[in-house]
């Protein structure tokens, strides 16, 4: 077998001490760590770190003068082909930085892009990442020039697809007709995708969805519940120890019984500096996320930096305008927190140890002190595991299902349409047919106890 040579890259980042919103100098090495993963998701091999701490970045360069020569001599030595900086770089910082440094240069948009190009199977996402690429592209079209055409890379680069050498011939106004296009065939697969949603919409039933970061698990805990409730392998979906193993959303029916079914989506991970146009691409995929009844927020709670993964998601939820929607919390993994170098700082939710938690799930948290005011609920559980699931589907139920109360109906032979409505929506606790009708104990939604207030004894 052949295999194509990695393409050798050098990750480079800044640490501003001048800018407050950039976190600890730990939520920086952190951030270069992904870097690295993000990289190796594109299939390439990164070489060297290059670390430089500033007040601020470098409008020109981003890295401060001097370091450009550094950046050379490294190049040099370790004969990469591309350097990636740590974020979004201004189209003049990357026009002067590929002229200064003479290879590819990327920064960790277009590296979030070109995976994001590579994974999109469906048509909606295929144009949602098209989009997003073009937007960055338009105003960087001079500075991109050796990164767009540069050989090696993946099978889905944005090279090799023989996208780049195309879309560097397109001058800026062929881009904006390319963007009207696809902002055109956009709004026609959501008019499709509204059209579904409608029809959900009809059924009531509630709408789970589950959100996190990438690689918390969320895949996983929706096939749990294929399994157990559908056990239909073709209503599974991709789950992997990757980056953005998920990039579109999906719809499952879980059939609990007794009239407590509910709808949960699986959608796209979020990540730190997830960037702006790929949020706003995303948002008709993310629709779903807005419309939710609850949101299920999972958590890898084995991953030493679940904090600011969890700050990053409600953040991403606040950018969605969801964040009114009530939030379940699932610290998701716990089978592997034992087994974690543990972060002397880590507090829990509940105040206790992750090794406490361990030993404990699945089991229910007292509630958060942090994350967003409207959490309703918190467990720890390991999706891998059916206790876990179980507790999961309680926890849920629990929410949507709460304003469910329980009523004693009187029904008319008459108005067998009011019995038969109550017998598809509500969950009949006892039934009895009397001279005077059908007597049903039935727990259901509270409004339609407000509408059949007269039929009750
Ligand atoms: N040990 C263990 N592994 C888990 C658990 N939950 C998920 N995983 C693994 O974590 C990896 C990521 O899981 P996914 O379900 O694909 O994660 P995701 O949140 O859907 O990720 P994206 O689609 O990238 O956003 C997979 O290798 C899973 O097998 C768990 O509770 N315990
Ligand atoms: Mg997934």
């Amino acid at each position: 077998m052949i295999t194509e040579p990695k393409e050798k890259v050098i990750l480079i980042g800044v640490f501003e001490t001048g800018d407050r919103s950039a976190g600890s100098m730990e939520d920086f090495m952190h951030s270069m760590d992904e870097l690295a993963e993000l990289s190796c998701a594109c299939f390439m091999e990164p070489v060297t770190l290059m670390m430089q701490q500033l007040g601020h970045v470098n409008n020109a360069l981003y890295v401060g003068p001097g370091k450009l020569e550094e950046i050379r001599e490294q190049i040099e030595l370790y004969e990469a082909d591309l350097v990636i900086f740590n974020d979004t770089l201004s189209p003049s910082q990357l026009r002067n930085l590929q002229d200064g440094l003479g290879i590819a240069v990327m920064d960790r948009t277009s590296l979030i892009l070109e995976i994001f190009q590579t994974r999109a199977r469906t048509r909606e996402a295929k144009l949602q990442v098209e989009l997003a690429r073009l937007k960055y592209l338009k105003p960087r079209l001079v500075g991109m020039r050796k990164a767009l055409t540069r050989q090696g890379g993946t099978s889905g680069s944005m090279s090799s697809r023989g996208a780049g050498e195309k879309k560097l011939e397109l001058d800026r106004r062929r881009i904006d007709d390319r963007i009207a296009e696809l902002t055109r065939e956009l709004k026609d697969v959501e008019k499709e995708r509204m059209t579904q949603r409608k029809a959900r919409q009809k059924s009531r039933l509630p709408l789970a969805a589950l959100v996190g970061y990438t690689n918390a698990g969320k895949s996983t805990i929706l096939n749990a519940l294929v399994d157990r409730y559908q056990g239909q392998d073709e209503k599974r979906v991709f789950e992997a120890d990757m980056l953005f193993a998920t990039l579109d959303t999906t719809v499952r029916k879980i059939e609990t019984g007794g009239n407590r079914d509910f709808l949960l989506s699986d959608t796209v991970g979020f990540i730190r500096k997830l960037p702006t146009g790929l949020v706003e691409a995303f948002k008709s995929t993310l629709e779903e996320v807005r419309e939710a009844d609850l949101l299920v927020h999972v958590v890898d709670y084995s991953d030493p930096h679940y904090r600011e993964h969890m700050r990053t998601t409600i953040e991403t939820i606040a950018d969605l305008d969801a964040g009114h929607i009530p939030m379940l919390m699932v610290y998701n993994k716990a089978d592997l927190c034992g087994s974690n170098d543990m972060d002397p700082e880590w507090d829990d939710p509940d105040g206790s140890n992750p090794e406490t938690i361990t030993a404990e799930y699945p089991k229910k948290l007292a509630q958060s002190q942090n994350g967003s005011g409207n959490i309703c609920g918190s467990l720890a559980i390991s999706a891998k595991e059916e206790r876990s699931i179980d507790l999961l589907v309680e926890c849920i139920l629990e929410q949507v299902y709460g304003d469910y109360l329980t009523a004693d109906f009187l029904i008319p032979y008459d108005k067998g349409n009011l019995t038969a409505y109550l017998m598809e929506h509500a969950k009949i606790l006892e039934q009895e047919y009397l001279p005077e009708g059908t007597r049903l104990k039935a727990s259901c939604h509270r409004a339609d106890i407000g509408r059949l207030s007269e039929y009750i004894l």
